[in-house]
């Protein structure tokens, strides 16, 4: 399972999957007959004076999962680290231990105790407890209080990584995120419960003996990918610091979801209750996905489907001025590969290798100077408009006329065929098209309306941009795809050609984005 290991601050990790601060404290049964599954180990959170908890009953269950208001119940540090730090090693995972106070000073004396000791090996702020110096407000939703806090413990424990696990029950999650980043937090941890109650119908009393509590589980998932998509967009992706995704999780897909969403690892902590093989069970599946997608490492799955939200097509048209449809067009038009109505978003670089790829002149003339065209493997979007009869005998006439020799041909879908074909050299229009091409090789001139009204908005981009690609290249594709949209087929054929496109479009969208938000700034600005 090579391909699960991971890497949280200076912690190494068998597999993404954390043991989490949990509503019992570490179930260390479970632990061990869940090695290797178990990536790394947090305790239940510990204060610096012993803490009996909250009145019973002290959990409930819910339809949408489990209740909890244990009130920190832990034995004090000093009762922690003579019992339980040993007792800890003999898990053999990685151990962080959650820290929790009423001040900042508590935390702080706790964090520094615990940085003295080989066998942790990271520790975690439990900010979702109340601070009795600011009237009871909890420490995670307070974003200057929180910055404190962490700034204080990040001074005081040396080379340990530092996590600071959020609470959900604030406004706008990323502010507070962002504040535990400034403070000098490692790695971020979310989310804590969802604040919630429930209440007996037949003595009318609320069920928990502290009358509110935490929510966790299944009903949090959909919250906890959300809450790791919003501070992995906003924050934690520029800072580079990992989020442990926590909310729900009771099976690989729940875990993917928020792996996909930004989260490096991922916790499990209520479906320990329920499924002993919870860790087997959600790691094999992981394994298995990134096995069946071909990826290497679940790492590179890490925030795959946090696109970059820029902006509307709707924000950008107001801010230059300019039509929407304009906008809607322009960004069809060129290498970004705006989905259908997809609100103008940007897809990472990733994406767009699944999406249509727009080969521009330029890149067909590379393609013809490096001798690699032929045969060439080509999937041609024709757009719903063409029937395959309508296909079929321009495929003809091209055979007859000796336009293309086609090698290979499937339809795959209503108006999309994959088709190798090679072009002959010896038919008049290839040639004088062959010759342009060559004439014009690495030239990014910009000739086309949408070239035009692009430069007019965005500047000179060093990418050629043409309506229609036959217009500097080659007639073939112009008679199949007026709109020039070219889907390439293998990789097996066009591996080369793909690295190429990565770094055109790479650099494309960098200078795009680029420029584009140079504009609004300076259409803001006036
Ligand atoms: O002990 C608790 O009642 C508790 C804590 Br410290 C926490 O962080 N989250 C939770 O749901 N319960």
């Amino acid at each position: 399972m090579e391909r699960l290991e991971t890497t949280l601050g200076n912690i190494r990790m068998e597999t993404p999957l954390i043991a989490v601060s949990g509503i019992y404290g570490v179930d260390y049964e479970r632990i061990i007959q869940s090695r290797p599954y178990v990536g790394a180990v947090v305790t239940k959170s510990v204060t610096l004076n012993p803490r009996a908890g909250n009145p019973e009953p002290r959990i409930v269950e819910t339809r949408a999962g489990l209740l909890n208001s244990i009130g920190l119940q832990n034995p004090g540090i000093k009762m922690f680290l003579e019992q339980q730090i040993p007792e800890l090693r003999t898990l053999e995972v990685p151990v962080i231990v959650s820290v929790a106070g009423s001040d900042i000073d508590e935390y702080i004396q706790c964090s520094k105790l615990l940085a003295e000791r080989d066998e942790i090996d990271a520790i975690e702020l439990n900010v979702s407890c109340p601070n009795v110096e600011a009237g009871g407000i909890e420490f995670g939703c307070d974003a200057d209080v929180l910055e404190r806090l962490v700034t204080g413990v990040r001074e005081s424990i040396g080379t340990k990584t530092l996590i600071t696990k959020l609470t959900p029950n604030v406004t706008d999650i990323s502010v507070i995120a962002q504040a535990a980043i400034n403070g000098g937090t490692e790695v971020l941890a979310l989310i804590n419960t969802i604040r919630g109650m429930a209440i007996d119908l037949d003595t009318q009393r609320p069920k928990l003996g502290n009358l509110v509590g935490g929510l966790s589980g299944i009903g949090i998932h959909p919250v906890a990918v959300y809450m790791v998509y919003h501070c992995y967009t906003s924050c934690c992706r520029k800072a580079s610091v990992p989020i442990i995704g926590i909310g729900g999780v009771s099976n690989p897909s729940e875990a993917l979801e928020l792996i996909l969403a930004g989260a490096t690892c991922v916790g499990i902590g209520t479906a320990m209750f329920r499924n002993p093989t919870v860790f087997e069970d959600v790691a094999m599946g992981i394994h298995q996905y990134v096995v069946t997608k071909g990826v290497e490492s679940v790492a590179s799955l890490v925030g795959k489907s946090a696109g970059d939200k820029v902006l509307s097509f709707g924000d950008i048209a107001i801010y230059l001025n300019i039509p929407e449809t304009k906008v809607r067009s322009l960004c069809n038009q060129t290498a970004l590969p705006g989905r259908p109505s997809n609100g103008g978003w940007v897809t990472t670089i990733d994406e767009i290798e699944r999406w249509y790829l727009r080969i521009t002149g330029r890149q067909w003339a590379d393609l013809v100077a490096d001798g690699n065209l032929e045969p060439v493997s080509v999937e041609v979007n024709l757009g719903a408009n063409i029937s395959h009869e309508r296909l079929t005998s321009i495929l003809r006439h091209w055979q007859e006329t000796g336009i293309a020799e086609v090698l290979e041909q499937s339809f795959e879908s209503k108006g999309t065929i994959v088709m190798k074909i090679r072009l002959l050299e010896d038919h008049e229009s290839n040639k004088q098209n062959l010759q342009s091409i060559r004439r014009r090789q690495a030239k990014t001139e910009t000739t086309t309306e949408t070239g035009k009204i692009l430069n007019s908005v965005l500047g000179n981009i060093s990418v050629a941009f043409e309506d229609k690609l036959a217009v500097t290249t080659q007639p073939i594709l112009l008679s199949l795809s007026p709109d020039g949209l070219l889907r390439l087929a293998t990789q097996e054929h066009l591996g080369h050609l793909l690295q190429r496109d990565r770094e055109i479009i790479r650099f494309f969208l960098a200078s795009y984005m680029e420029r584009l938000i140079q504009q609004i700034q300076r259409i803001q600005g006036n």
